[in-house]
């Protein structure tokens, strides 16, 4: 009776954690922080008409609930948008939504993303200096000589100041890893996620029409960045031109303690191809809820055994009063 009514409830308790759930698996969340004064959300100017967070020059425009325009499209034009204040964490994690559209045919340059040393320091290098000390991302949507790829290229580079990024070849000499992708005249949102884990690891990831969910582009291993850098949003026009627009900045640190984790997990993602977030995490569920099973497996053979052996010593000692 007893014994029955345990394995009911065993029973029950089990399938409790099969169905996921129930499942408890720690909060992702708390890896992360979100820094404030790094991100960027409409409506853009609060303090009368200024930023407190960032600034912007040159050809740039805050359309104050839409879009931050680095450039029109109008010809020879750049701009920039930085953050005041550096970004300090080990490791990051930076996501922002952007989008390049015009109406004409020919369409260039590009925007870049920086995280560098120096801010605001224009040039050659879709809009800010060509040797920069830091990362920089470019969205090359214009090919200024032949390549055996395709275009727009997403391409990365680490510059150390001395290093320079050739617009006239794409920055060929310089550029470390990259991707083709469209970018261009979207109808969905496009977003961009950039992950550096401090020594270990720099990934860029986006979406377009065709990817909806976080596609891996490129990934430097053993990527140093400098321990500080401001982060920076440029773009130019030539005599191809496009709107680029940045739409939100949303940056957060990730807590060192979790970066064995998170290396693991971004380098299991990268050798297995695209994992999304959710499959993930089932992943992971059905890891717990295997341990756990395991757990109360051991648990209930022992309970089964201790009932087992008193049943068994109840018998006994009846059987040896009989035979007396
Ligand atoms: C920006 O925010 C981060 C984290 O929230 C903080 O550590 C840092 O001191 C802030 N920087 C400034 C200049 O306020
Ligand atoms: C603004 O951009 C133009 C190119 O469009 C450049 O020639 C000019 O030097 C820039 N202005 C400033 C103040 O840097
Ligand atoms: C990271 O790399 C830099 C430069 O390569 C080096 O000076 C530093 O000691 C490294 N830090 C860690 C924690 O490995
Ligand atoms: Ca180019």
């Amino acid at each position: 009776m007893i014994f029955s009514k345990f394995t009911s409830s065993i029973g029950i308790l089990l399938s409790l954690l099969i169905s996921k759930n129930v499942v408890a698996v720690p909060d992702e969340n708390i890896m992360y922080y979100d820094i404030k004064n790094l991100s960027l959300q409409p409506p853009y100017l609060i303090e009368g008409l200024r930023n407190v967070d960032w600034s912007f020059g040159n050809a740039t425009i805050m359309e104050i609930n839409n879009y931050i325009r680095l450039t029109p499209s109008l010809p020879s034009k750049q701009g920039w948008l930085w953050s005041k204040v550096p970004l300090i964490s080990n490791n990051w994690e930076i996501e922002f939504e952007y989008k390049i559209h015009s109406k004409g045919n020919n369409n260039g340059d590009g925007f870049a993303f920086f995280y560098t040393s120096e801010r605001a320091t224009e040039g050659d290098a879709f809009g800010n200096i060509q040797n920069f000390k830091g990362l920089g991302i470019f969205f090359d949507t214009f090919a200024n000589s032949k390549h055996g790829y395709s275009f727009p290229r997403i391409s990365a580079m680490i510059g150390d100041g001395n290093l320079m990024y050739n617009f006239e070849n794409d920055g060929e000499d310089s550029v470390i890893e990259a991707c083709s992708m469209k970018i261009r005249d979207q109808n969905y949102p496009t977003k961009v996620k950039i992950v550096y884990i401090k020594n270990t690891s720099l990934d860029v990831s986006l979406t377009n029409d065709e990817y909806q969910e976080y596609t891996h582009c490129l990934t430097i291993n053993k990527a140093s960045l400098p321990k500080s850098g401001y982060l920076g949003f440029t773009a130019s026009t030539g005599e191809a031109t496009d709107n680029h627009d940045i739409i939100s900045i949303s940056t957060k640190g990730i807590l060192d303690k979790f970066v064995g984790k998170t290396g693991q997990r971004k380098i299991y993602k990268s050798n297995q191809g695209i994992i999304s977030e959710e499959e993930d995490k089932n992943r992971s569920n059905i890891k717990t809820s295997l341990l756990v099973i395991g757990f109360l497996l051991v648990i209930c053979g022992f309970v089964i055994y201790l009932l087992k052996g008193s049943n068994y010593n109840f018998g006994t000692s009846r059987k040896h009063r009989h035979y007396y």
